[in-house]
């Protein structure tokens, strides 16, 4: 070890953790453009990056990981407070000193023959007064050239200021020569929230890695918010601005796979709108001087679902990713390009699936893994708002909640006030996706305001946070919705055409933040009438539309007694609020 950096916890930990892990050698990162070439030469020689055709994706290489290692894991995702009570009844808790010991049981030795990358980074603008600062430590140089891409990586940390410390292994005995990882057995993503410190072992893939993304910027930076009075979100940020020029900012919650990314660069249908994206999926608000809530996009880049993104879906992320992107999981096209289902055009006659074997339609299984991603740089996006990176962040006018809801819930509604928009946050059900390893796809999860996997303490004491937060707030709260893009219909077809289209409901959402039109008072909330959606062009019939727009009394009764088992977990933890509004809720449905 040569290097020694200005702050005297990153010397001490690198140390400790060479002595820990011991690597061959150690690499200092400072996230220079000649580092990631170094990187991409590294994996490209050793067989692991496949560099694509530079005439049709400069810049750009895929990568397979192991059929083990293709998701989150959250079952092997850990919450280690002290008491397990703070950990709360929705996150797999581990003693502290337990986890500690097995994890370095693991950790003693498996970076023998490997580089040891110390990367510090800027969660936010490097320099404002809200980003916080990480380092990760890890031995994987795909996970290096991802953090080039997903944050802001600097050479050293100031003396005077704190760290996160992101402890990484993709561990041994599992996987394969071309992506190491541990068995299942072994793979920890753990997070000890009253220490700011996440140790992870064992997984080379997406949110279990790149450890400033969900474990710093979500797990940890939750319990931080908490602490501290603000709010650390999976949300997408976006900027709306309507013919007149008038601007809107709305930040919204959608379970992972559930349509952030898509909505966050969407190209509005309607006439004379326009959509710029701030971030495609954690906000960090806080409360500014003048009482209201202002969001900042604390990542560098996009990590996006590939499937189903395209030129007709959506066009601004296959304009962000013709360049300078990492792809893992896609198929390969005979010419050297990525594919992936759901792709415009038609499918190539040479493909190779994303695990390495050749690929004809009607062959068993997908080309591209379901939860196959692409990591781009977020400047790169047509429609990156020129105050994405702004350090004071943007003005929130309204929050959004949604999941995936084949049947019932309508395509959006209001809530009636912030603590009612705080229980419709905390009963969100989604349909379950590939983004996470364990779920039978299909099922309907509750996943309160979509961080049902990324909330660092007791979910409980969360929403109380929340409830709080609205208190403080008083009239400067923004209104609250609740969207659904994905009803469907008996033939098990989308009802609404979605993605651009998803602009008529954002009208709707701004008509209502400048008073403009009434709404229906309903059991569930405040519905739309159909005469208020500007539905111009949107090939839907009437019928449909009603359809979309029920509130559905009938059938929402049947998540009654679901919704009484979820919030029956949390106990003495349940805010006394909620379970009132649940009570109401109950009686409204009749
Ligand atoms: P994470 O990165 O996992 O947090 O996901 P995300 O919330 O950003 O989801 P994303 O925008 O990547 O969308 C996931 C999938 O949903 C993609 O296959 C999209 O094509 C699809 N999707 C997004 N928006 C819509 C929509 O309005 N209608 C329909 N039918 N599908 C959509
Ligand atoms: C999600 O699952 O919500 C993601 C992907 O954004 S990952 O970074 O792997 O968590
Ligand atoms: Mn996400």
């Amino acid at each position: 070890m040569k290097r020694i950096f200005m702050n005297q916890k990153l010397n001490d930990w690198v140390k400790e953790m060479a002595e820990l892990c011991k690597p061959d050698d150690v690499y200092f990162c400072n996230g220079g453009k000649v580092e990631y070439d170094f990187m991409i030469n590294k994996l490209l020689v050793a067989g692991m990056a496949i560099r694509l055709n530079p005439k049709k994706r400069p810049n750009s290489y895929l990568f397979r990981s192991h059929p083990s290692d293709v998701a989150r894991l959250e079952k092997a995702t850990i919450i280690s407070s002290e008491n397990k009570d703070d950990a709360g009844p929705t996150n797999i808790w581990i003693a502290p000193d337990e986890l500690k010991r097995k994890m370095r049981a693991l950790y003693d030795g498996c970076m023998k023959g490997r580089t040891m990358f110390v990367i510090p980074f800027s969660m936010g603008p490097v320099g404002s007064p809200l980003s916080e600062l990480g380092v990760e430590i890890t031995d994987s140089p795909y996970v290096v050239a991802n953090m080039h891409i997903m944050t802001r990586v600097i050479s050293d940390i100031p003396a005077d200021k704190d760290f996160i410390p992101c402890m990484h292994s993709v561990g041994v005995g599992g996987g394969n020569a071309m992506w190491p990882c541990a068995p299942i057995e072994d793979k920890y993503i753990s997070h000890f929230p009253e220490e700011k410190l996440i140790w992870s072992y064992g997984s080379g893939y997406g949110g279990n890695a790149l450890l400033g993304k969900k474990c710093l910027a979500l797990r940890i930076a939750s319990y931080m918010a908490f602490q501290q009075g603000w709010m650390a979100e999976h949300m997408l940020i976006l900027r709306l601005t309507n013919p007149q020029g008038r601007r809107y900012h709305i930040a919204g919650a959608f379970p992972s796979a559930c349509g952030k990314t898509n909505l966050a660069m969407m190209n509005p249908s309607l006439p004379g709108w326009k959509v710029e994206c701030i971030g495609d999926d954690i906000a960090w608000i806080r409360r500014g001087p003048d009482g209201k809530l202002y969001a900042i996009n604390p990542e560098n880049g996009f990590f996006g679902v590939a499937p189903g993104t395209s030129y007709a879906t959506n066009p601004n992320a296959m304009e962000t990713i013709k360049e300078n992107t990492i792809f893992t999981n896609c198929a390969l096209t005979g010419d050297g390009d990525v594919w992936w289902e759901g792709i415009d055009g038609e499918i190539p006659l040479s493909l190779t699936d994303w695990q390495g074997n050749p690929w004809k339609p009607g062959n068993n299984g997908e080309a591209a893994h379901a939860n196959a991603r692409f990591t781009a740089p977020a400047a790169q996006c047509p429609v990156i708002c020129k105050d994405w990176e702004n350090p004071t962040g943007v003005p929130i006018d309204a929050f959004l909640f949604g999941g995936r809801r084949e049947s019932a819930v309508p395509l959006v509604f209001q809530a009636r006030d912030w603590n009612h928009g705080v229980f419709l946050g905390s009963i969100l059900a989604s349909e379950k996706t590939a983004a996470d390893l364990d779920k039978k796809i299909g099922e309907l999860r509750y996943d309160p305001m979509a961080m049902l996997p990324f909330c660092g303490y007791n979910m409980g004491d969360y929403f109380g946070h929340w409830l709080k937060i609205g208190d403080i707030l008083k009239g400067d709260a923004p209104p609250i919705f609740y969207v659904n893009w994905f009803r469907k219909d008996a033939a098990g077809k989308f009802m609404w055409p979605g993605y651009g289209h998803n602009s008529r409901a954002l009208k709707w959402i701004c008509d209502r933040i400048d008073g403009h039109v009434s709404a229906e008072e309903t059991a569930i909330g405040l519905l739309p009438k159909i005469e208020d959606l500007d539905l111009s062009g949107v090939n839907v019939s009437g019928e449909t539309m009603r359809e979309l727009l029920r509130p559905h009394r009938a059938l929402r009764r049947h998540e009654i007694p679901l919704i009484a088992q979820h919030y029956k977990k949390f106990g003495s933890r349940l805010p006394e609020r909620l379970a009132r509004q649940f009570i109401e809720f109950v009686a409204a449905l009749g």
